[in-house]
This record gives C-alpha cells, sequence and structure tokens, in this order.
C-alpha cells in the first residue's frame, strides 16, 4: 500500500490547548505524524509519496471561500491585534444571535468560524491543513487510477471540520473533499466511514442532506462524549439524503466486541449502499491506552479492523484522523494496514 506523507504537517505545531480551565499540553502535536512515518517505512508498508497541489478549488467544493479565508489570514491578524501564541475563540453565535452577518472583530469571526476552545490556531495551521488536503487529493488519485487502496498519512486531523468551522483539532475535511473529489471524478457512490473514537460530525454535516456520499460512524456516544452535540443513533440524514447516514455510538468504556458489532452494522449498511469507494476516517484514539478516549482497542483489534475492511472488498481510501497516544500511534496505524494488506 502507498502511503502519501503530508510533510508540511510540521508547521502547524501548538504548545498548549484549553482543558478544564487552563492550558495544558497539546494532545495534536507533529511527533504523531513522525511516529507513523517511522512505523510505516520500519514495516515496509510501501512507497511514501508526497502531494501533488491540486489548487484550492477542490477545498471550497466542501467549505465556504469565505471560510478558508478566514483561516488563511487568522493567524496574521491574531498577531496584529497583539495576540501572542496561537489564537483562541472565546465567543459564539450560538441560539438566538446571528450568524448570518461576518462581523468586522476578529474575536467574532474566530468565534464565527469555530465550534470550539480546544483548537489552538497557529501560524502554520493553513500550510498544514491546505497540504493535508492535498495529500487527500493526491490519495484519491492512487484510488482513481485503480489501486485497492492508499493511506494518507496526515496532520492536523479533518472529520470535526464543517463547511464553515474548525474545531476538535480540525481545519479542513480531508476526507470530504477528497469524497467530494470523487463524486467529482465520477464516481457515482462514495461511502465514508468513520472509525475515530470521536463522531465525525463535520463530514456527517456536509453530506447529510445527500444521497451520493454515505456517512457511517463508530464512536463514543455524544451524550459523555466530544462533539457533544451530533452523532446520535437517530440521525440517518435529510431530505434527499434520507437514510444515507449511520450513527454507532457506543458508550463510554464499551469492550471490544461491542465496538466490532457495531462495524458489523455499519458495514451491513455500506453494503447495502455498494459504493464504488470506501472512505476510511482513521482514527486509532480508539486504543486503550489513549489519554483522552475510552475505547478498549489494542494492536490486536487494529489488525482484525484492517483485514475485516479487506473483506468488504472496496477500494479503500485510508485518511489519518485521530490518535493521541502518541509512542502507540505508529504501531496502532500499521497494525490496520498490514492488517488490511495481509487479508
Ligand atoms: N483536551 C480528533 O480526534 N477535545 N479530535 C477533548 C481533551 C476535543 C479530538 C478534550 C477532542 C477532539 C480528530
Ligand atoms: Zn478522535
Amino acid at each position: 500500500m502507498q502511503t502519501v506523507y503530508n510533510a508540511e504537517h510540521a508547521v502547524h505545531a501548538a504548545t498548549h490547548e484549553f482543558f478544564r480551565g487552563r492550558l495544558v499540553p497539546a494532545f495534536e502535536t507533529p511527533a504523531r505524524a513522525d511516529y507513523i512515518l517511522g512505523a510505516v517505512q520500519k514495516v515496509g508498508l510501501g512507497d511514501v509519496l508526497a502531494p501533488v497541489d491540486h489548487g484550492r478549488a477542490p477545498l471550497e467544493r466542501v467549505h465556504s471561500a469565505r471560510y478558508l479565508r478566514f483561516i488563511e489570514g487568522a493567524h496574521a491578524e491574531w498577531l496584529a491585534l497583539g495576540g501572542e501564541g496561537e489564537a483562541f475563540p472565546a465567543v459564539w453565535p450560538v441560539r438566538s444571535l446571528r450568524s448570518d452577518v461576518e462581523p468586522l472583530s476578529f474575536a467574532a469571526r474566530m468565534g464565527l468560524y469555530s465550534m470550539d476552545s480546544g483548537t489552538p490556531l497557529t501560524a502554520g495551521s493553513w500550510a498544514a491543513a491546505y497540504a493535508g488536503a492535498q495529500a487527500s487529493l493526491t490519495g484519491l488519485d492512487l484510488m482513481l487510477a485503480g489501486q485497492g487502496s492508499a493511506y494518507v498519512l496526515t496532520r492536523p486531523p479533518g472529520h470535526h471540520a464543517g463547511a464553515d468551522f474548525f474545531g476538535g483539532y480540525c481545519f479542513v475535511n480531508n476526507a470530504s473533499v477528497a469524497a467530494q473529489a470523487a463524486r467529482d471524478a465520477g464516481l457515482a457512490r462514495v461511502a465514508i466511514l468513520d472509525v475515530d473514537y470521536h463522531h465525525g460530525n463535520g463530514t456527517q454535516a456536509i453530506f447529510y442532506d445527500r444521497a451520493d456520499v454515505f456517512f457511517a460512524s463508530v464512536h463514543g456516544d455524544p451524550q459523555t462524549e466530544y462533539p457533544f452535540f451530533l452523532g446520535h443513533a437517530d440521525e440517518t440524514g435529510a431530505g434527499k439524503g434520507v437514510g444515507f447516514n449511520a450513527n454507532f455510538p457506543l458508550p463510554a468504556g464499551s469492550a471490544n466486541d461491542d465496538w466490532f458489532a457495531a462495524l458489523e452494522q455499519a458495514l451491513a449498511k455500506l453494503t447495502a449502499y455498494r459504493p464504488e469507494l470506501l472512505i476510511v476516517s482513521l482514527g486509532v484514539d480508539t486504543y486503550g491506552g489513549d489519554p483522552i478516549s475510552h475505547f478498549k482497542l489494542d494492536e490486536p483489534e487494529f489488525r482484525r479492523m484492517g483485514r475485516r475492511l479487506a473483506a468488504f472488498g472496496v477500494p479503500t481510501l485510508f485518511i489519518q484522523e485521530g490518535g493521541y497516544a502518541t509512542e502507540a500511534i505508529g504501531r496502532n496505524v500499521v497494525a490496520v494496514l498490514t492488517g488490511f494488506e495481509g487479508a
């Protein structure tokens, strides 16, 4: 399996994030991708390729142009206002406040274009996220050229980012950009399977009223787990998209058997859909040792996940999402990918 590696990831390097009222060391770090790259090379997974630049247009198929412009310039605006280090939002247009008017105030726009205060916006956020989307598009090119699988090694992750907001460490929704580009290249039905511990609220929202991209997710129950405000089982799509969204929330602390039973239910939905391409939002924060998540998967289960996805029998593009047990992340990702390859 070939890997498309976004080396630009390293320019997005947050030192801190807000957590329980104080600044703590950031969980989403450059070391994550470094460990994965090391593991991919050590196991000899396959060639490691650089992204090819496809420009900004494929990102604008998923995100609003004004949102992308904001992210591009946000850190410079923050510095110009006397901000130091990483930028954080502090005010949001919640119910009864207007989000249709874009305010002039930078603080107000930070809130308009974000969903949480846990996502540090750094000087390199835009460059790293833009390059990550290019890596995803390059991964898609491999699939369109007939590869049975490919892996996009990138950060920051993408699945929490919506059409016009960042959050959950995500700025550009890589899986959505790839899925939309696949549709634009002529594929009729694309499926996104999100196995990250956290519900992929951004991806779900982007395709919620559409039948041409099916979103299925197994994740921690939003009653107690981030992103809290989306990811329930009764979210099945809207309008033309009714029946093309499927959530399988599991309680924090769920046993591995329950996780794989939920995966079977998700795959049953996707089997009926008959997708031409499967995009896997591959978060490995389902690992038992993850510092911010509460499932119990370990190396044998990650290998089993890869085997099961191979048995699904559809060309599969893996795109990296979460996973915060930094020293184990390479081992866990490679277990999925080699499980897939060996099947
Ligand atoms: N400081 C992804 O896995 N913050 N995002 C949790 C811990 C939000 C995770 C609090 C976690 C978002 C892509
Ligand atoms: Zn996650």
